[in-house]
């Protein structure tokens, strides 16, 4: 990775430099415009962007982390979404992947903030810990703290990359003893996008900063911050061992026939009926798998404490909705509304959710409760 700063660069002008077609760079503007969710009509918008728009700064900050985001992120589905961020366009620093080291790499990432000040994406992976000054994660010396808010000062926008920078993630888990946070409990005055997930669909963030960079505005959020896009359905909406759960087969023991057979894994404590992510519409890999597909219930990796919400593999007392219609912030607002009265409303809320919901799927649906309960 070089490291110096090419503001001057769009990034059809370095995508072409890097060795791909025209043809290439299509299909790119097309692919990244239907996993954004967008009308066919918006590829011309996201093509123009790209060849007219000077490419945006990203600066990639680690902390607490075991840099499973990054290892994600850099086998992402498609060459162009990885090559778009890392390779030579628009990341000047990340202490992970580039090149240089010490001195230089500090430097790199000075130059970049100051040159373009207000301008750059921040990308954050890992949590910050904040008990005895910080002094658990350290980088030439200076806390994760002190890092943070200087380099979030700059930027127009923050991304935290995996479940630990948006919401804490295993470093936080109690008993916390670093004290962990994650970033929106440091930094107040910055929209936030989070892309939570251990580790987070690459393609995500891509689709993030094209968004960016072709409207200059951020794509719609849900009530916790995260790309309604990207989170507003349940793994469990999209996996392709639904048709299993709603005729009620199950698998009871790993290495089972059931198991064999691919039957839902509900019972062996899969957690996509609570979980908001879209792991079963975009997989890993090229599309390949993702935790459900290699025979693995869904640990809820996406989710807000999940490392405390164990033990994994037990299966799940309620499911917070059961029809497809189902969204996180649906569902948020019937469990925040209900949230002062402690965990027997929460409870209680699910089940009037699910009862209702129940209803609208009629017998179905009751045949299905009926199934699981057995
Ligand atoms: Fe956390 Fe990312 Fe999990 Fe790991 O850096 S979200 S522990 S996959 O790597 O931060
Ligand atoms: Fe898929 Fe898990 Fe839902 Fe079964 S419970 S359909 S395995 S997400
Ligand atoms: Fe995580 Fe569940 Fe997807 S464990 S990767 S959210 S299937």
């Amino acid at each position: 990775m070089k490291n110096s700063v090419k503001k001057e660069e769009t990034y059809y002008e370095s995508i072409i430099k890097q060795g791909y077609t025209r043809r290439e760079f299509i299909k790119f503007a097309t692919y990244m415009t239907a996993f954004m969710g967008l009308k066919f009509s918006a590829v011309g918008q996201i093509m123009e962007a790209l060849e007219t728009k000077k490419r945006i700064p990203v600066i990639w900050e680690h902390f607490q982390e075991c840099t499973g985001c990054s290892e994600s992120f850099i086998r992402s589905d498609h060459p162009l979404v990885a090559d778009l961020i890392f390779d030579h366009i628009s990341l000047d620093y990340t202490d992970t992947l580039m090149a240089a080291a010490g001195h230089n790499a500090e430097e790199a990432k000075q130059a970049s903030m100051k040159e373009n000040y207000g301008k750059y994406i921040l990308v954050v992976e890992g949590a910050i810990p904040t008990k005895n000054n910080g002094v658990y994660c350290t980088i030439a010396g200076r806390t994760a703290v002190d890092i943070i808010k200087e380099s979030a000062e700059g930027a127009a926008a923050i991304i935290t990359f995996g479940s630990c920078s948006s919401y804490g993630g295993v470093q936080a888990a109690s008993p916390n003893p670093t004290g962990s946070v994650p970033v929106d409990k440091i930094i107040k005055n910055k929209p936030i996008i989070k892309v939570p997930g251990c580790p987070p669909i690459s393609e995500v963030m891509t689709a993030i900063v094209l968004h960016y960079a072709t409207f200059e505005t951020l794509p719609e959020l849900d009530s916790q911050g995260r790309p309604k896009q990207f989170y507003g359905k349940r793994v469990h909406d999209s996996c392709y061992r639904r048709p299993y759960f709603d005729a009620g087969l199950f698998v009871e023991s790993f290495d089972s026939e059931e198991a064999k057979k691919g039957y839902c894994l509900y019972k062996m404590g899969c957690r996509g009926p609570v979980t908001y992510n879209s792991c079963g519409t975009t997989g890993w890999n090229n599309g390949v798998s993702f935790p459900v597909k290699s025979g693995y219930p869904c640990i809820g990796c996406s989710e807000n404490n999940f490392w405390d919400n164990s033990p994994f593999y037990k299966r799940l007392e309620n499911i917070p909705g059961t029809s497809i219609e189902a969204t996180a912030d649906k569902i948020g607002k019937i469990i925040l509304g209900t949230a002062a009265a402690g965990a027997a409303a929460h409870t209680i809320a699910t089940n009037v959710l699910k009862k209702k919901e129940l209803k609208e799927n009629e017998c179905m649906g009751e045949i299905n409760e009926n199934r699981i309960k057995e």
